[in-house]
Formats: structure tokens, C-alpha cells, sequence
């Protein structure tokens, strides 16, 4: 369909910085096409054309260019039909529509700009004019691409740690919500491992906070390595990870928890002066929708992080996994409260929730 041809020594009028725009143009006149073609091209614009309004949607979807020119008036879907279609796609509502019509309606002028076009030219064109309309439209469709970018790199910052790359704790806090959702629904197990770096304060004042930095990008990159797609691994706080396993049960979950203990354990951190080791603790809990109910969802970190202390308290460089509690009704609804409003700190202990014994692991 696109033609790269033009005409010898091209202008470049509409050019944005060095880059050639992409502009589709849609009309059922394939001499209204073809005299577009050439007089947008001879200005250095890059042209796709398509003559019937229900080929409109998908090639703008396909191509995604900067700005599109839309005839109202076509027999098998008319302009209006392909700019409702275009502003309903998340992917292609930024890209600026401006209709072509022969017809000096007022009305279908106001209706296009009702439905969000950005503007509107007629037929038979003034050459100068839809130059203007059409660098007016691509400065618009710059300034929607820089301002996307920017939030991209905002919405990075806040849902990501820049020393290890993984997603922070805000993120993961919001992801456990949406597991614990999925795990009722499909009556799939969900495991949770919390652990943390065994004496990190002594090698921060042994061998410097850049050592200390660079244990946590090595445990990072652990994680980025070994965690399924579907996997959601955090850096949590300041030297704390979580590692949340939907579909994982109870004895893949701590399979993976003495994984884990092995391989930090006999990872090398290498620093200058020196290189390190270093061992973690770590805690483990999972939830079974069909034992355990209905609990809050807070529950999972809250024992995860339980059998963490025990990991501490116990000596540190081990594996503990908590059973997630199953409370009768009355106090489920109680500790229900009590989550919400101590939504803030999913560490928060609830008053008057039993916690089964600590199961303790072999040894690894
Ligand atoms: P424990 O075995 O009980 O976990 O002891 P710990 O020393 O690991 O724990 P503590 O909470 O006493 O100290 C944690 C240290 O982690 C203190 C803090 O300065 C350090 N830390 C937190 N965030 C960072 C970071 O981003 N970089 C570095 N280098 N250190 C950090
Ligand atoms: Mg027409
Ligand atoms: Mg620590």
C-alpha cells in the first residue's frame, strides 16, 4: 500500500526534527489519494493511503502514525464510524484525526469536533492551509509523545527501585491484593517468601555502604534470574525482598526458600578491597483458598514476615514457613476491620489472631 516514491529534491516542511512523519490518509476518491500521496511526500512526509473506511481501523492500528486525514463521506464506513473506533482504542486515541470534507456542513464540522477530531479541512485544499493544519496537528501529536514518555519514566519511579531495578514495595503491595483475588477465584495456592540480609549493618560499617550496595543489586539480580513471568520478586524495604508464587504450595515454596538460602550463601560478592558473603532469613507462608477461606489480605506477608522473626530469633541463615491460620467467621470479620484500617502497615499485628505453630524446616 505506502509507496516510497516522491519527486527528486523533497521539501521539508513537515518534517519533525530530521524524522519523517507518518500521515495515513483515508478517502474513497483514489484521485483524492493519489494527489495527497504526492503533495505530502513532496514535503518529506512518509504517506500510507487507504480508500475504504473499513480498512481505516486497522491500518491506522498496524501503522500507528502521527496524525491521520479522514474523509466523512465514504460508502462502507464513513469517517465519523472510524474516529468513534479510533477513540474508543487505548492505542490509538492520542493520534490527531483531521477530517477532509467536501461539503461545507457546518454541521459534520461540529459533529467531527464533538467526536475529537482535532481539526478539519475542505476540499478542494488549499495547499498552504493543510500544511499549516497539518504541522499544527503533529506539534500537538510531539507534545502527547513527550508528555507519554515523561510519565513513563514518572510511573517507573514510583513502582520501581533504582539500585536493584526491581519493583518497590508500593508495587508489590498493590500486586498481593490482585493475587490474593486470583488465587480465590481459581482455588490456586499463592506462597509468599519475605527475607532479609543476615548482620547488613556490620558489612556496611565493615566494608562501606557501596559494598552494601552492591550485595543488594547481586541479590537483585538472583531474583530477576531465576522468578517466573508470573512471579512478582520486590525489594521491599531497605534490605528486606519478597517473592510472591502464584500456583506456588507449601513444599514448592520452601523448596525455592532453601534454593534461595543456597545460593546467597554461596554467592561471591566481589568489592574492592574485598569480596563478601553474606546470608539471608527467610520467612515463608502460603495460602489455600480451600483450607483457609476467605482471610484478609494482609494474611499472607503477615505470616511470611511472622516466620521471618522466627528465622531471626532462631539463629538467622534458615527457612521457616508459618501456616497461614484459619479463624472462625466472627473473628475473620474482626481481623477484616483491622486490616483495612491498618492497611498502611501489612505487618501490623491484629489482636486476637491465633497463629499455628511455627513448622519448622530441615536444615539446609
Ligand atoms: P539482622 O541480621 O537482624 O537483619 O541485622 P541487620 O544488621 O541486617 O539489620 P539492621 O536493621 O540492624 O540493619 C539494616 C541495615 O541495612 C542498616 C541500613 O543502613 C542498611 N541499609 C538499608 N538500605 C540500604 C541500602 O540501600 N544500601 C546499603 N548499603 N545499606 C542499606
Ligand atoms: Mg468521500
Ligand atoms: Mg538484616
Amino acid at each position: 500500500m505506502p509507496a516510497a516514491r516522491g519527486p527528486a529534491a523533497p521539501s521539508t516542511e513537515l518534517l519533525i526534527g530530521t524524522r519523517a512523519p507518518r500521515i495515513v490518509v483515508v478517502d474513497d476518491e483514489p484521485s483524492i489519494l493519489e494527489m495527497m500521496r504526492l503533495r505530502l511526500e513532496s514535503m518529506g512526509a512518509t504517506v500510507i493511503t487507504v480508500l475504504r473506511g473499513a480498512d481505516a481501523v486497522p491500518v491506522v492500528r498496524a501503522q500507528s502514525p502521527d496524525i491521520l486525514l479522514l474523509d466523512i463521506m465514504m460508502p462502507d464506513m464513513d469517517g465519523f464510524a472510524v474516529i468513534r473506533a479510533l477513540k474508543e482504542d487505548e492505542v490509538t486515541r492520542q493520534i490527531p484525526v483531521i477530517f477532509m470534507t467536501a461539503r461545507d456542513e457546518v454541521d459534520s464540522r461540529v459533529l467531527g469536533l464533538d467526536l475529537g477530531a482535532h481539526d478539519y479541512v475542505t476540499k478542494p485544499f488549499n495547499t498552504i492551509e493543510l500544511v499549516a493544519r497539518i504541522r499544527a496537528a503533529l506539534r500537538v501529536k510531539a507534545l502527547q509523545d513527550e508528555l507519554t514518555e515523561k510519565n513513563k519514566m514518572l510511573e517507573q519511579l514510583a513502582t520501581s527501585d533504582p539500585l536493584t531495578g526491581l519493583p518497590n514495595r508500593r508495587t508489590f503491595d498493590e500486586q498481593v491484593y490482585t493475587e490474593m483475588e486470583r488465587a480465590r477465584r481459581n482455588s490456586q495456592p499463592l506462597s509468599c517468601l519475605i527475607f532479609d540480609i543476615d548482620d547488613f549493618k556490620d558489612i556496611n560499617d565493615v566494608h562501606g555502604h557501596q559494598a552494601g550496595d552492591e550485595v543488594l543489586r547481586q541479590i537483585g539480580r538472583v531474583l530477576l534470574g531465576r522468578k517466573r513471568r508470573t512471579d512478582l520478586a520486590a525489594r521491599y524495604g531497605g534490605e528486606e525482598f519478597v517473592w510472591l508464587l502464584p500456583g506456588a504450595n507449601q513444599q514448592a515454596a520452601i523448596e525455592l526458600g532453601d534454593w534461595l538460602l543456597r545460593t546467597i550463601s554461596e554467592m561471591e560478592v566481589v568489592t574492592t578491597p574485598v569480596s563478601l558473603r553474606v546470608t539471608v532469613s527467610i520467612g515463608v507462608s502460603t495460602y489455600e483458598p480451600e483450607a483457609h477461606g476467605d482471610v484478609p489480605t494482609t494474611a499472607l506477608l503477615q505470616h511470611a514476615d511472622e516466620a521471618l522473626l522466627e528465622a531471626k530469633r532462631t539463629g538467622k541463615a534458615r527457612v521457616v514457613f508459618r501456616e497461614l491460620s484459619v479463624l472462625p467467621e466472627p473473628m475473620l470479620e474482626e481481623l477484616g476491620q483491622t486490616a483495612e484500617a491498618e492497611a498502611d502497615d501489612p505487618f501490623a499485628q491484629s489482636p486476637g489472631a491465633p497463629l499455628a505453630g511455627p513448622a519448622n524446616l530441615p536444615d539446609s
